[in-house]
């Protein structure tokens, strides 16, 4: 592995050892969190930069610190390019990562308790769309849908009825857990005959709906939030895009100058934030160039072939999958059936150095704390460079592990091996390129 972080090496060989450490640790093994990636050297370079040291409370011209022009240039080149990205009129980049752009969305349009709709947290859903430990769950009162237990799918009638019954304020499409693609028109429609705001949360996705792999929520959503470090590619930061006129302003905000996209930003700050991680926003603006080139329409492309094929070649060895299969780069593998939990399985996985979650699959009667199934993603394989033969090789390792269940400690440790010298082949970002 190649020297980095001279300073940090002279200065705090703790820390630098510890930083090889999992660099070393995540080179030799397989990176299949379904929200992990890796960022190119350049994003990295621009999150480790100087810009760390300012302070820029407020926005592009109008801030609370002197001294911030060329920061101000950075805020709008990076504004501009996700703008650009996604075909967006208004865009927020200061949120420091997803919950806090989700926290902002609330505070930018609801006013008090009032209903929101989403999906539970075991359901595919996210902490921040109303789950009951959350703030969201806490300050608001969540109406649940979420997909059939049986086929794992939404159903969009269903969804209606729930949203005709309860009358939410606001409606979240977006999951952490749910492979499938989803109808946001179809949501648009819901939506609007209820006059409740819809927010797509595409945290996961966004990187494959910035390279056109996937449709845009963007048209039919008021408000679109998203982390960066998912399938973006980008730092651990978030985003929120918007309308700049509230279409509910007669009915919610009779009173208020504030359209919506001046509400989203009083929200972030001063309403959640103080100053910006400008540091952060640079390599936001390095990930949204990147995205912006060809070559990441190819990647996010890639990601969801090497899925559905690594879907398609469990299916074939009798791993049930939710769904089916997937639409996106995240697959559910459904091990309801078995003696052994999700947790038992991802824990299998881990010592063969695969690396996912166990998760609450649709149907679940196990405890979160244990589950029934694992999630996994093609992005972080598909960004070392892994096409559908890798996939193959991937899939054979999981079979064995399932075979070998409920202890597959030895086969574990004989994969692990063998996923070490495998890894060797492909040049991770970061972690081995120079
Ligand atoms: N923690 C993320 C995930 O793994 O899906 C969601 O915020």
């Amino acid at each position: 592995m190649p020297e980095r972080y001279p300073h940090l090496k002279e200065q705090d060989p703790e820390i630098y050892a510890l930083i090889q450490k999992q660099a070393a640790y995540e080179a030799s093994t397989l990176k299949m969190i379904a929200s992990e990636n890796y960022a190119s050297y350049s994003v990295l370079e621009a999150t480790g930069s100087s810009l760390t040291n300012k302070y820029a409370e407020g926005y592009p011209a109008a801030r609370y610190y002197e001294g911030n022009e060329v920061i101000d240039e950075v805020e709008n080149l990076c504004i501009n390019r996700l703008k650009q990205v996604f075909g967006a009129e208004h865009a927020n980049v200061q949120p420091l990562s997803g919950s806090p752009a989700n926290s902002a969305v609330y505070r930018a349009v609801m006013a008090g308790a009032e209903k929101v709709m989403g999906m539970p947290v075991n359901l595919g859903g996210h902490l921040t769309h109303g789950w009951k430990v959350n703030f969201s769950g806490m300050d608001y009162t969540q109406v649940p849908f979420g997909p059939s237990p049986e086929t794992g799918l939404l159903d969009y009638d269903q969804i209606r009825e729930i949203a005709k019954a309860e009358r939410p304020r606001m409606i979240w499409c977006g999951a952490t857990a749910y492979p499938r693609r989803i109808d946001y028109e179809k949501f648009a429609e819901i939506a609007a005959e209820v006059d409740a705001y819809l927010v797509a949360d595409i945290a996961h996705i966004s990187g494959l709906i910035a390279g056109g792999a996937l449709p845009s929520p963007v048209p039919y959503c008021d408000i679109v939030t998203s982390t960066t470090h998912k399938m973006m590619r980008g730092p651990r930061s978030g985003f929120i895009l918007c309308k700049e006129a509230d279409r509910y302003q007669e009915k919610y905000y009779p009173t208020s100058k504030f359209n919506l996209a001046k509400r989203i930003d009083r929200a972030v700050f001063p309403g959640l934030q103080g100053g910006p991680h400008e540091n952060v926003i640079a390599a936001m603006a390095v990930a949204f160039g990147e995205a912006l080139k060809p070559e990441f329409k190819d990647y996010a492309a890639q990601v969801i072939k090497n899925a559905r094929h690594l879907g398609e070649c469990l299916v074939k060895e009798g791993i049930n999958l939710a769904t089916g299969g997937t639409d996106t780069h995240m697959l559910l593998l459904d091990f309801r059936k078995e003696e052994f939990t999700g947790k038992d399985m991802s824990d299998a996985l881990a010592k063969a150095g695969i690396i996912a979650n166990f998760n609450m699959v649709p149907g679940d009667q196990r405890k979160p704390a244990v589950t029934s199934g694992v999630r996994m993603g093609t992005g972080a394989l598909t960004t070392m460079g892994m096409k559908e033969k890798d996939m193959e090789q991937v899939a054979s390792w999981i079979v064995r592990i399932v075979r070998a269940m409920p202890d597959a400690s030895a086969v574990s440790a004989q994969i692990r091996g063998e996923v070490a010298e495998y890894c060797k082949q492909f040049k991770v970002p970061g972690l081995w390129e120079e």
